[in-house]
C-alpha cells in the first residue's frame, strides 16, 4: 500500500488526498507537520530531499513529490485527465496558475494568517498578498462565470488543483458569498461523487511522524 506524507492542514495534501480518493485507491497517511519544522527533519529529507509535503512512497521505494506531478500521475487513463494535446494544455496553463499564482497568494496568506504566531508581524506581507488573492479569485471567477470547469467539459485536475486553497480562502476572508461563480463551482465540485472535504482524511490508517520514523532513524 503506498504512503502518503503530510497533515490535513495542506492544501497541497489535500489535492493528493482527493485524486486518491476519487481513484479509490488506499493508502496510509504520515502525519508530517509544518508547523512542528516536520517538513525539513533529517528522516524526512531522507524520504523527499526537497523538504515539502505532500509525497508519496510506493511500494518498491520510487517516492514522487509535488501536488500537480501527483495529480498528473494518478489521473492518467480517466476522464480528469483530458486526450487531446490542445485540452491537456489547457489543463496545464491553469495547474501552472495555481502553482505560481493561486497557492502563493492564498496558501501563503493563510500561513501568516492563522499558522505562522502572530499576524501583526506579518502584516507588511499580508498587505501585499491580499490584492494579489483578490486577482487571482477575480480571475477563476471570471472563467467560471461561463464555464462549469476549470478547463474542460467535465472535472479535471485542473479543479481538483485549484479546490483546497479556494475553499479555504473563507478562513481568511475570502468567502464565496463575494465570488457567485466561484460559490457555484465549489459547490458543485462537492457534489461529485467520492469527494473529500478539505481537513477529512481518507487514509485507511495514519501515523504520527515518531511513530513511522522513530526516533533518529530513516523509515524503510
Ligand atoms: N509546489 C509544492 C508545494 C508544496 C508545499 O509548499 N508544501 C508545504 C506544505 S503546504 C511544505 O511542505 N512546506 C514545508 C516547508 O516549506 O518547510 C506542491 O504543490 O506540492
Amino acid at each position: 500500500m503506498l504512503t502518503l506524507f503530510g497533515n490535513l492542514d495542506s492544501g497541497n495534501v489535500h489535492k493528493v488526498q482527493m485524486v486518491l480518493r476519487a481513484r479509490a485507491i488506499p493508502f496510509r497517511r504520515v502525519d508530517v507537520r509544518q508547523d512542528r519544522g516536520e517538513p525539513r527533519d533529517a528522516r524526512f529529507l531522507a524520504v523527499n530531499p526537497m523538504g515539502k509535503v505532500p509525497a508519496v512512497l510506493f511500494d518498491d521505494g520510487d517516492m514522487m513529490s509535488e501536488s500537480g506531478a501527483l495529480l498528473f500521475h494518478f489521473a492518467a487513463g480517466t476522464s480528469l485527465w483530458l486526450h487531446d494535446t490542445r485540452r491537456q494544455a489547457e489543463v496545464l496553463r491553469w495547474m501552472f496558475f495555481e502553482q505560481y499564482s493561486h497557492e502563493p497568494a492564498l496558501a501563503v496568506l493563510r500561513y501568516l494568517r492563522r499558522f505562522a504566531g502572530d499576524p501583526v508581524q506579518h502584516s507588511a506581507r499580508i498587505a501585499e498578498l491580499e490584492p494579489k488573492c483578490r486577482h487571482v479569485l477575480g480571475v477563476m471567477e471570471q472563467r467560471l462565470a461561463d464555464n462549469d470547469w476549470i478547463a474542460g467539459e467535465g472535472p479535471t485536475i485542473a479543479d481538483l488543483a485549484l479546490y483546497p486553497y479556494t475553499r479555504l480562502g473563507s478562513e481568511i476572508g475570502f468567502a464565496a458569498t463575494d465570488w457567485p461563480a466561484i460559490g457555484q463551482w465549489l459547490a458543485r465540485m462537492e457534489t461529485l461523487p467520492r469527494h473529500l472535504p478539505v481537513y477529512q482524511d481518507a487514509a485507511v490508517e495514519t501515523l504520527a511522524f515518531e511513530d513511522y520514523f522513530g526516533a533518529g532513524r530513516a523509515a524503510q
